[in-house]
């Protein structure tokens, strides 16, 4: 399982080429969501917009999503991935509350879903949500200050339709 972890900062610079699915990797069908707290809408915006780039069909459920609706949201849109992006320094809480939760639904507990973002509120200095993240049921954990480039990485290896073949993960 790949779990890129935690922010590193190493100024590494993000590489924004495009665009089709690589060597490895298919389009999917992935739902972008933030969290019930966080009303920040541009990261959400922008996640669609990179996703849809390297070919992904996206459908963006928008901010302040409550835990139950993103659940119905799963089941509606049946994505290959959630990816929950947050930045208002809740993300973290909220992240691990809505995965618990997400996970306790039977048919939802073999989906894809990872995170990023601004998780906590103290920055790329203050602590590390990854660990506890992924202890709480994410696939994996992109905190901020370590770039898009691992983001795109995992992407491009994780073809697999979580929820159409969970035997297969
Ligand atoms: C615009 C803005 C707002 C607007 C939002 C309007 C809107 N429609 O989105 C308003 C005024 C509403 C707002 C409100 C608040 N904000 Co504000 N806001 C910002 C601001 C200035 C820009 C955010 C933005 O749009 N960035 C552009 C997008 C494209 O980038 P991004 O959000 O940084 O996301 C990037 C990465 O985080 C990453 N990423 C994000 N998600 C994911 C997910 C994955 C999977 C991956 C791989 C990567 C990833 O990729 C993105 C591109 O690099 C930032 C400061 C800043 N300069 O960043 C503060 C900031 C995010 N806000 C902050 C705060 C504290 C708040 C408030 C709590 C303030 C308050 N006391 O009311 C509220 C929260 C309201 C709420 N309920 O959520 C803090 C968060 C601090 C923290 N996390 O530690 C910031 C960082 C300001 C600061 N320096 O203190 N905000």
């Amino acid at each position: 399982m790949s779990h890129p972890l935690p922010a590193t900062g190493s100024g590494e610079p993000d590489q924004l080429s495009p665009g089709l699915p690589g060597p490895g990797s298919c389009a999917s069908r992935v739902l972008v969501s933030s969290v019930s707290s966080d009303s920040h809408t541009w990261n959400l915006v922008f996640l669609q917009l990179l996703l849809e780039e390297m070919g992904h069909e996206v459908t963006n459920i928008g901010s302040c999503v409550p835990d139950e609706l993103l659940i119905e949201e799963c089941r509606r849109v049946r994505p290959d991935m959630v990816v929950i992006s947050s930045v208002n320094g809740h993300g973290a809480l909220d992240g691990a509350r809505m995965v618990r939760r997400l996970r306790e639904q039977p048919d939802l507990r073999d989906l894809r879903v990872v995170i990023g973002g601004k998780l906590g509120v103290r920055g790329t200095d203050g602590d590390f949500h990854g660990p506890a993240l992924m202890e709480a049921g994410f696939d994996a954990v992109f905190e901020d200050g370590a770039g898009i480039t691992e983001f795109r990485r995992y992407l491009a290896g994780s073809s697999v339709p979580a929820l159409a073949a969970p035997a297969l993960r």
